[in-house]
């Protein structure tokens, strides 16, 4: 597959519109910097599309109205918000055909998200990341029509565990699940403990371990499996099990 960035920078240059597709449970990390600045630098309008709305309390989200301009809230398996983001995309929109370039992380909704806005499946999707390889067109409207994408990595990031919570890198490919899981636990205490019935503890690792127990997850002799048990509950993060 060509570069990512390659494909990043064809799809900037041919757009008229830009969409940054945003995990809504995790809005700041996935965020992708570096695409927000080759989109400035282009001069070409950014909408920012908080996806998956659907697992997060939605007053938990109204800062970002103000922060994000323009912004667009979205669960794109639900079906919710996609006629705010049609009408957003037209603001922006020159009156002849136009393309709209749909960018982000892996996994965050792209390929769901013009799914929602065609109405019908048309740009493949999948649970794990990585799913769409090269750029797809995809016809909306006889003006409109998206530039489906692969996600994006940033060049100089080798962070799994943000790449976990993020959904960026599928829990199968990690190479230190429990590592990942830890730091999830760490930022979203409350929602993991609730999800598993486990009692609340200032250390990741117990936490870890009860639901290793809970989950009846034991090595010989009893001992919590805190391999199996952290695999779990990254896939329940990533497959938005676990709300926030
Ligand atoms: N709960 C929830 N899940 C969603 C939503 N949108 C997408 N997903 C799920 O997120 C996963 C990834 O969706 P895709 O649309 O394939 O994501 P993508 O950004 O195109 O991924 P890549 O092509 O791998 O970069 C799938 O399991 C979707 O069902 C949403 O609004 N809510
Ligand atoms: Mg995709």
């Amino acid at each position: 597959m060509a570069n990512f960035w390659t494909i990043v920078n064809k799809v900037i240059r041919e757009s008229d519109v830009l969409l940054e597709v945003v995990d809504a449970r995790m809005v700041d990390e996935s965020r992708n910097e570096e695409i927000e600045q080759k989109v400035k630098q282009a001069g070409k309008t950014l909408i920012y599309v908080l996806n998956k709305c659907d697992l997060v309390e939605k007053n938990k989200l109204n800062r970002f109205k103000q922060q994000l301009k323009p912004c667009v809230f979205v669960s794109a398996t639900e079906r919710l918000g996609t006629g705010f983001l049609r009408r957003e995309i037209m603001k922006h929109a020159p009156n002849d055909k136009f393309k709209v370039g749909v960018l982000g992380y892996p996994n965050t909704g792209k390929s769901s998200i013009i799914n929602a806005l065609k109405g019908r499946a048309a740009a493949p999707t999948a649970p794990i990341s990585g799913h769409t390889k090269g750029v797809q067109i995809i016809r909306i409207s006889k003006k409109m029509y998206l530039l489906d994408t692969p996600g994006v990595f940033p060049y100089k990031e080798k962070d799994e565990a943000k790449h976990a919570r993020i959904a960026a890198k599928t829990f199968t490919n990690l190479k230190d699940p429990e590592g990942s899981a830890m730091e999830l636990i760490k930022e979203f205490p409350f929602p993991i403990e609730n999800y598993y019935g486990v009692n609340h503890t200032p250390d990741p690792e117990e936490i870890l371990e009860a639901i290793a127990v809970k989950l009846k997850r034991l090595r010989k002799g009893g001992v919590p499996d805190l391999n199996a048990a952290a695999r779990i509950i990254l896939q329940d993060w990533q497959k938005g099990k676990i709300k926030k």
